[in-house]
């Protein structure tokens, strides 16, 4: 049975330091991915060096127009990608924007609405201006809800008649584990107590209720969400304990979207505070915009794992900054992220059962290496068929989850076309379906390939997903 709606809204995502590159070109400021040249698991450096694979992405800035004809093709009907901050404000707290890094964004929103594709963008994807970093070390300042502030008037007035599905931090609530790429909080990790990382966190919660506020305002139809790093966790034991280590670890998530959909800080954060004598600083007025809260919650997800107090029962397993056990009863991909398709299905219920406000999955996928074939009339293809698996089972679960009467707007695989990873920096692993000729050493032609994937997928958006009954 399908049960897709008929505006549900099929397509795929990327981030602007992942893929634009031309990272200073036409007035733009460094970010703090520029200075991150092995990713998240590496240390960042002074100034850009040449191996930062990040500083070309893949030349989306100069390929757009191509790219997003292959989108068209796929039949896409939203395009996830972010702006950079650090494009239209080059330190982070100008006056004046960049009129030639806005002239950019326009180029691309009209490309996309030239196919009928929507954008949907986020406004920081882990991109806070170095300057900003430099300055006043990032988001533990409550200087950045200013020029968060005036960024966002400015991109909402340029582009209000252009987007209107908008998204304010990716995966907020990475600020806890990546405090620099996620926060541009120049302080070391191991510096920084609780209490500044919460403090941190408030703040962007005041700026991210500030943005819905704003956009509400200056874009009347607007649709703004929120966006949460999915972590997934399950008890690896029946035993109650492992409950209750579960239930506490899922907090570290929740509480990111139950204030962004409830517009108040949990009473179980209250007393964390309170037990853990942290003391956040809040200014009068914050409380009550908090009070404007998300249209829609975005989460990104591709994996889950266990929680346990029987730390001597599990086995550590990765995954994008979530810290857990294995689940045996989960395979891995090739960068041990477990791979857990039903889990889309609960984690949707979930939020679903708890909110009661529309889902979109905007972050999906598997991270891959790709073997470029050439097939016998010459062209040059990957047969992705792992891909193909993953996205189908994981597609399925969301019907499944819909079947529930759970309410999914959309869904936009991550990285749609291959891009630079964003923890390891690495090019091969690659989630597309359009394949880009780029090595991690740098080297390669940027010629993009239709991946098998790309016919699959433009298949399944053709079928509004009915074709997903069909075996592979
Ligand atoms: C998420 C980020 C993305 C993205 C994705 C895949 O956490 O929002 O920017 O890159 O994970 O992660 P990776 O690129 O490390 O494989």
């Amino acid at each position: 049975m399908n049960t897709f709606p008929a505006d549900f809204l099929w397509g795929g995502a990327v981030a602007a330091n992942q893929c634009e590159g031309a990272y200073n070109e036409d007035g733009k400021g460094l970010s703090v991915q520029d200075v991150l040249p092995k990713g998240l698991k590496g240390a960042r450096t002074e100034t850009p060096t040449p191996d930062n694979l990040k500083l070309e992405g893949i030349d989306f800035y100069h390929r757009y127009k191509e790219d997003i004809k292959l989108f068209a093709e796929m039949g896409f009907k939203v395009f996830r990608t972010s702006i950079a901050w650090s494009r239209i404000f080059p330190e982070g707290d100008e006056e004046q924007p960049n009129e030639k890094g806005l002239q950019f964004y326009d180029n691309v929103f009209d490309q996309c609405l030239k196919y009928g594709i929507q954008p949907l963008v986020t406004i920081s994807h882990y991109e806070t201006p170095l300057g900003l970093a430099k300055k006043y070390d990032g988001w533990r300042s409550r200087k950045l809800i200013g020029c968060f502030e005036r960024y966002c008037r400015t991109i909402f007035t340029r582009y209000g008649s252009k987007v209107k599905y908008w998204l304010t931090f990716n995966e907020i609530n990475s600020l806890l584990h990546a405090p620099f790429m996620s926060g541009g909080i120049m302080t070391p990790a191991e510096e920084l107590s609780e209490e500044d990382l919460y403090q941190a966190m408030h703040h962007e919660l005041v700026a991210s209720a500030l943005a819905v506020k704003l956009g509400h305002e200056l874009m009347p139809g607007a649709k703004i969400g929120c966006m949460i790093l999915g972590i997934t966790t399950y008890p690896l034991t029946p035993d109650p304990d492992d409950i209750i280590a579960t239930m506490l670890k899922d907090r570290e998530t929740m509480i990111f979207a139950d204030i962004h959909a409830r517009g108040k800080y949990p009473s179980y954060l209250k007393q964390y505070f309170k037990d853990h004598h942290i003391q956040i600083q809040m200014e009068p007025g914050d409380e009550e915009m908090l009070k404007h809260t998300v249209d829609f919650i975005s989460f990104s997800y591709y994996s889950s794992n266990c929680a346990t107090v029987h730390t001597e029962l599990g086995v550590s397993t990765g995954g994008n900054l979530s810290r857990g056990y294995k689940n045996p009863y989960l395979k891995a991909s090739e960068w041990g992220w477990q791979i857990d398709p039903k889990g889309l299905r609960y984690t949707l219920n979930k939020l679903y059962d708890r909110y009661q406000l529309p889902l979109f999955i905007v972050e999906n996928g598997l991270g891959a290496v790709d073997q470029l074939v050439t097939l016998e009339n010459g062209e040059k293809t990957v047969v992705d068929d792992y891909r193909i698996d993953y996205l189908r089972q994981h597609l399925l679960q969301v019907r499944e989850a819909i079947h529930d009467g759970v309410e999914v707007m959309g869904y936009t695989s991550w990285g749609c076309i291959d891009v630079v990873s964003a923890s390891t920096a690495e090019m091969k692993k690659r989630y597309g379906y359009i394949y880009v000729d780029r090595n991690d050493d740098g080297s390669g032609t940027l010629e993009r390939y239709r991946k098998k994937s790309f016919g699959w997928y433009q298949r399944v958006i053709k079928t509004n997903g009915a074709s997903l009954d069909e075996e592979v």
